[in-house]
C-alpha cells in the first residue's frame, strides 16, 4: 500500500501525523500544501479544505489527524501508540483530545488576531481573550493530570498521548514565542524536554 501525507510544516496537526508514521516506521510520501494559499487544490482532496489528509493507494482519503493516526496505528505492531481497547485506551484519546482541543483554540485565537481576509474594525478581542482562556486552561489540565516521576504520560512508553501534547506545546511556542506556556507548568516542560531530542520531534520541528 502506498502512502500519501499531505500537509504543511508548520501545522501541529500534521506534524502529529508525521511523529506517528515514524515512530512506527511507516514509509510515505509527503506533498506540500499550504491550505490558506488562493491557488491551492487541496479541497478536491479533502472538501473541508484542511491538512492533513492521508491518501491510500492514490485513491482512499482520510482526515482528519485523529482518524489518520488511529489508522496508522493498526498498520503495524512496531511501536504501538494507542491501547487496543477499554479505559487506557479512551485516556490517551481524551489526551489527545485535549491537546488537540489547545491548538484549536491557539489556532482560532490567531486567526482572529492575524488572519488577511479581516480589516482591524473587524477584529474581536473578546473571542481571542475567550480562546486564550481555553488554551490556559486546557495548559493547566494537562500540567494538573500529568504523572510526576514517570517517563511518559500514560505509562513506561511513549503513547499518542505524548505526541499530541508535545506537538502542541512545541507550536504554541512556534507561534507565540513571547509568552512563556511553561512557566509553573514543570511536569509539560519535562515532558517537551525529553522528547526534544528524539529524532523524529527533531525532524519535524514546525517552520
Ligand atoms: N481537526 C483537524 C484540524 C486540521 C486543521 O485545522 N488544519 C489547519 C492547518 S493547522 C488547516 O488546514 N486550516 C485551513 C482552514 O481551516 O481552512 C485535524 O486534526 O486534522
Amino acid at each position: 500500500m502506498t502512502l500519501l501525507l499531505i500537509g504543511s510544516l508548520s501545522s501541529p496537526y500534521v506534524r502529529k501525523v508525521r511523529i506517528v508514521l515514524a515512530e512506527k516506521k511507516l514509509d510515505y510520501r509527503f506533498q506540500e500544501e499550504n491550505p490558506w494559499d488562493i491557488d491551492s487544490q487541496l479541497a478536491q482532496i479533502n472538501p473541508l479544505g484542511k491538512v492533513p489528509a492521508l491518501v491510500l493507494d492514490g485513491k482512499d482519503v482520510l482526515y482528519d489527524s485523529r482518524v489518520i493516526v488511529e489508522y496508522l496505528d493498526t498498520l503495524s505492531p512496531v511501536g504501538k501508540l494507542i491501547p487496543a481497547r477499554g479505559r487506557e485506551r479512551a485516556h490517551v484519546k481524551t489526551w489527545e483530545a485535549l491537546a488537540d482541543g489547545v491548538v484549536d483554540a491557539g489556532v482560532a485565537m490567531r486567526l482572529e488576531q492575524t488572519w488577511a481576509g479581516r480589516t482591524e474594525a473587524q477584529r474581536c478581542q473578546a473571542w481571542v481573550d475567550r480562546s486564550l482562556t481555553k488554551v490556559l486552561r486546557g495548559l493547566d489540565a494537562m500540567q494538573a493530570q500529568a504523572p510526576v516521576g514517570q517517563a511518559f504520560l500514560t505509562g513506561p512508553h511513549l503513547s499518542l498521548a505524548d505526541i499530541a501534547v508535545v506537538t502542541a506545546l512545541d507550536w504554541l511556542a512556534f507561534r507565540f514565542p513571547e509568552r512563556d506556556w511553561l512557566q509553573n507548568r514543570p511536569t509539560l516542560a519535562q515532558l517537551q524536554a525529553r522528547l526534544a531530542t528524539r529524532p523524529c520531534f527533531v525532524e519535524t520541528a514546525p517552520r
